[in-house]
């Protein structure tokens, strides 16, 4: 086990680091102090050949340009707040507005453009924190929040969050890491199979927003429940589909937690990704946005390169009650945890 770190590069006068997590088996974790963005993550196939299995850049001057939240942290509230407002208490606040005058993903510049103090813990963890002051991006009360990545012996990558507010707030945070199993993106996710302990999901919109409904899965391309192609989804009709480009954007309302809940898969290079999380649902987000005039490693960015399965509370869920609310009180010490294991 070893952890080394690095200059990656400047952000004005401020030096962005790099920090470099190695296990005894050779799987690597690259991570910035800047919106705790994981760079890269790296682990063997079934051939025992070491490769890239998440999109990533080598320049900070590429995150700051084209960065669709590649491997960072998203908050304060991951997801779409339809009409950047919520009221709590009988108080309204008002949020950045940073999509279709809705709030996405923290606003204009959330946690994932933010500089975050960073410390090198025994014997593979890097804890980063970052005090959110009061008022930012809109949002009440200041806020601490410390993530971990820790990695382990059994080639898994552990993310600890731990927050807490002065003020009672709006929190759900996620990690936005895009994976491709196939290593060093030789391949597109399109022929990834998804296996998800979940049979229910949540309409949304034509702006991506929940309608409130909570569909059930089974008999449609989103009954991941016996596992299916991503490439399903992207070739059907149904409504859902459709609305996301041509794929997934949807919170899944998962039914079991720490119990190999969520599952990726891809054969050629036999490699999987086992999620564990305590949190209550998962964001499977296919890559249908990700095209436009950039690179990733060499490859052109292009729909489906990557899919996120971003672990959260319900997005937007201040604005339906039959949703468990994303609230903080005062003091209340937040955490949740999400292990992201691989096997090959
Ligand atoms: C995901 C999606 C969005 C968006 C973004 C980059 O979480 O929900 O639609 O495109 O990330």
């Amino acid at each position: 086990m070893k952890v080394s770190q690095k200059e990656f590069g400047k952000l004005g006068e401020q030096t962005v680091t790099a920090y470099h997590l190695e296990n005894s088996s050779g799987m690597t974790v690259s991570c910035l102090n800047y919106g705790c963005v994981i760079t890269d993550i790296q682990v063997p196939d079934k051939n025992g050949q070491t490769e890239s299995v998440v999109l990533g850049f080598d320049t900070i001057e590429e995150y700051e340009k084209y960065s669709p939240y590649f491997g960072a942290v998203v908050g304060r509230h991951a997801g779409r707040i339809a009409g950047a407002s919520f009221t709590l208490d009988d108080k309204t606040f008002t949020l950045a507005k940073n999509e279709n005058g809705n709030h996405l993903h923290g606003g204009q510049e959330g946690f994932n453009q933010k500089l975050f103090e960073a410390e090198v813990l025994d014997p593979a963890a890097v804890r980063f924190t970052y005090k959110s002051p009061d008022g930012e991006e809109g949002y009440p009360g200041n806020l601490t929040l410390t993530v971990t990545y820790t990695l382990t012996e059994e080639n898994a990558l552990e993310i600890s969050y731990e927050a807490v507010s002065d003020q009672k707030t709006v929190f759900n945070v996620t990690n936005h890491s895009y994976f491709n199993l196939s290593g060093n993106l030789k391949r597109d996710t399109l022929e990834h199979a998804l296996t998800l302990k979940s049979n229910e999901f949540l309409q949304l919109d034509e702006e991506l927003i929940p309608t409130g409904e909570i569909l059930q899965a089974e008999g449609t391309p989103f009954d991941f429940s016996k596992g299916r192609k991503l490439k399903d989804g992207a070739e059907s009709d149904h409504p859902q589909n459709v609305i996301a480009s041509r794929g997934y954007d949807h919170p899944f309302l998962l039914a079991e937690n720490g119990s190999s809940e969520i599952v990726l898969q891809e054969e050629e290079s036999g490699r999987s990704l086992i999620v564990e999380t305590d949190q209550p649902a998962v964001v499977l987000y296919s890559g249908t946005q990700l095209e436009g005039g950039f690179s990733i490693r060499g490859k052109a960015a292009r729909k489906y390169l990557g899919v996120c399965l971003e672990t959260q509370g319900f997005p937007d869920s201040l604005h339906h009650a039959n949703f468990p609310d994303a609230v903080i009180e005062k003091d209340e010490v937040y955490r949740s945890k999400t292990t992201y294991r691989f096997e090959n």
